[in-house]
């Protein structure tokens, strides 16, 4: 049975894609645009919520991309994952966690930035609160990687949440202020499975810029 991946273009799918692509499994990828397409009932029977990723293994569907790589290690590359009685695993599950922590505040962030695409429905408050929050993540995860290469001790499933929580975040709070965390997401950009990750050439973005400024900030 071939894996099936539910993806948009640099969404939280991209954590899967990319898991996808450093383990080396066979799979499909079906490829959505953000919004209507999402909302459409065939898929909302999979994913309820109209979100991605979606992973469909056979009878099992998952739709939260902590769970994806969680599942995708455990079930096909044990290393990537840790459980429970390794002496990581509580360190590999905190920060597996922590990455979709990262992960809604840039959610807020790309929603003021760019999903409210008027700027009388976005908030300037709102968005310098939210990269002050973003900050505050980044400056512990800084600290976390200070004489680190990866989050744990070698790569593994949690560096593809946490990365693309740095692909997300640098859209909105400049790496250069946290340089463990930018050399971290330095190297983890030159991995080919993420490169594999990125969307490929014409395809539909959802961050049309490098780097979003707060109006006026
Ligand atoms: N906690 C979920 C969040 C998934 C999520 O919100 N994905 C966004 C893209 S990054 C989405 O599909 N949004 C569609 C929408 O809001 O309409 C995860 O980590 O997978």
């Amino acid at each position: 049975m071939t894996l099936t991946l539910h993806h948009v273009p640099q969404a939280r799918s991209m954590r899967s894609l990319w898991l996808l692509h450093e383990i080396g499994l066979p799979f499909d990828l079906i490829v959505h645009q953000i919004g209507p397409d999402l909302r459409q009932l065939e898929y909302l029977k999979l994913s309820g919520a109209g979100r991605v990723p979606c992973l469909v293994d056979g009878d099992v569907v998952l739709s939260e991309s902590g769970a994806i790589t969680e599942y995708l290690c455990a079930t096909y590359a044990p290393e990537l994952g840790r459980r429970a009685g390794d002496s990581d695993w509580p360190v590999w599950l905190q920060w597996l966690h922590f990455s979709e922590t990262i992960g809604a505040l840039v959610a807020n962030l790309t929603l003021q930035h760019v999903m409210l695409f008027k700027p009388q429905m976005r908030s300037p408050v709102l968005m310098k609160l939210e990269r002050k929050r973003l900050e505050v993540l980044l400056g512990v995860l800084d600290r976390h990687l200070e004489g680190r290469e990866f989050v744990l001790d070698q790569f593994s499933g949690v560096d593809t949440n946490i990365g693309y929580g740095l692909f997300g975040a640098q859209k909105f709070a400049p790496l250069a202020s946290f340089p463990h965390a930018a050399a971290y997401f330095e190297r983890m950009q030159a991995r080919p499975a993420f490169v594999k990750a990125l969307p490929p050439e014409g395809a539909e973005l959802i961050y049309k810029q490098d780097f979003y400024e707060v109006p006026n900030g």
